[in-house]
């Protein structure tokens, strides 16, 4: 059995809402499922955040189809489960759930067995932190299952192994003895088998970057896995339609010399990057800098630039903290009126806020209100 596992895709996205980023994530996604047409998988599983809002628009939602109907007439089943991003606030149907009442897709977030070709596929659909709990304990009920053949196990959660902020449950809450572990939810790619596991635990990260990722160099995919041998065996596939990202630091000094040597980088590429560019140094002349970057700029779709001045900045790195996370408790304590509304703020709600899970915050929020915790001072 040959499987394709893809998450992450938030089809609809258009970070800094431009338009030829929405069509990057189209572009990005379609190349996957070339590659998965091409190499005949069996079965693919998308690992949740198919699209990148609960209300994806029509160009989203046809991409999407078309992807999905290709691989179906190629032979393969798709499986999927749903990502924060696919789940509403609001109790509704999540709209990938019309690709499995359509009959081209199987919703495998239901806990059940899936059997398909000798393999079952057990899931589950992303919970919310307020609802992790009652995960741990499906999980822990899954340890039991039999199963003949092959098990993958498919979620949208993050492990706090790779991710201290972003992680919800550990490595101790996964069920062992499954074959592979189809993992989404984090944006980078990881790769790990823990002790006592049977199969490797796979996170083949976003297919494009979203805005909360930031403009950097990096490498985008997802996994080819080949599961007929003992172990599973999975491939890391990089998608080359992915627009290319870089972020530069120049010194102001040599900055007519850096900028020579960038444009060259940035030659002979077939989309136009995304960049980031800091410029570092001593009194620096702005309006000079602005000038000097306008050639690079044009070079890119979106130019990031920002200029920092260590004569402005030294006064007060001199008075920079020694334990920067007692400074900034002390800065929220005074600005909250409270110790306990600071750590709520500093140590609840600011991980996942800089994840950019917005959702999940509110969410926090809630459970906190509805468990009537006061932070009086
Ligand atoms: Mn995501």
């Amino acid at each position: 059995m040959l499987l394709g596992h893809i998450s992450d895709t938030h089809l609809g996205a258009s970070p800094y809402s431009i338009l030829e980023r929405e069509s990057d994530f189209y572009d990005a996604f379609n190349e996957a499922v070339d590659i998965m047409v091409k190499d005949h998988v069996d079965a693919v599983i998308h690992s949740g955040d198919i699209f990148d809002a609960p209300k994806p628009g029509g160009s989203a939602m046809v991409v999407l189809f078309r992807g999905f109907r290709r691989l179906v007439d190629s032979g393969a089943r798709v499986f999927f489960t749903l990502g924060e991003h696919d789940i509403s606030r609001m109790p509704a149907t999540p709209s990938p759930m019309l690709f499995s009442e359509m009959g081209i897709t199987t919703f495998v977030g239901d806990g059940q067995p899936h059997k398909y070709n000798g393999t079952t596929f057990y899931g589950f659909h992303k919970h919310r932190r307020s609802e992790i709990d009652s995960l741990k304990g499906k999980l822990l009920q899954l340890g039991n299952v039999k199963a003949e053949g092959k098990k993958v196990l498919v979620l949208h959660q993050g492990l706090v192994e790779f991710h201290e902020f972003a992680g919800e449950i550990t490595q101790q809450d996964l069920p062992r003895g499954f074959d592979y572990y189809a993992m989404g939810h984090l944006h980078d790619r990881k790769q790990v088998t823990f002790d006592g596991f049977k199969g490797p635990v796979c996170y083949p990260g976003s297919t494009e970057a979203t805005s909360v990722e930031g403009i950097k160099e990096r490498e985008k995919g997802f996994y080819i896995v080949d599961l007929s041998g003992d172990t599973a065996s999975p491939q890391w596939v990089k998608l080359r339609s992915v627009r290319p990202q870089f972020s530069f630091d120049i010194g102001y000094d040599g900055i007519k010399l850096a900028l020579v040597s960038i444009m060259n980088k940035l030659n002979g590429l077939e989309k136009k990057p995304m960049l980031s560019i800091t410029v570092k140094g001593r009194k620096i002349d702005r309006d000079q800098v602005s000038a000097d970057l306008k050639q690079l700029c044009d070079l890119a779709l979106y130019c990031q630039k920002s200029i920092e001045d260590e004569a402005i900045y030294s006064r007060e790195l001199q008075g920079r903290p020694t334990d920067i996370d007692s400074e900034i408790m002390e800065i929220a304590s005074h600005v909250l009126g409270s110790k306990e509304a600071a750590s709520f703020a500093v140590n609840e709600l600011l991980p996942t806020l800089q994840e950019g899970n917005v959702d999940e915050t509110v969410d926090l929020l809630w459970s906190a209100f509805k468990k009537g915790r006061t932070f009086g001072p």
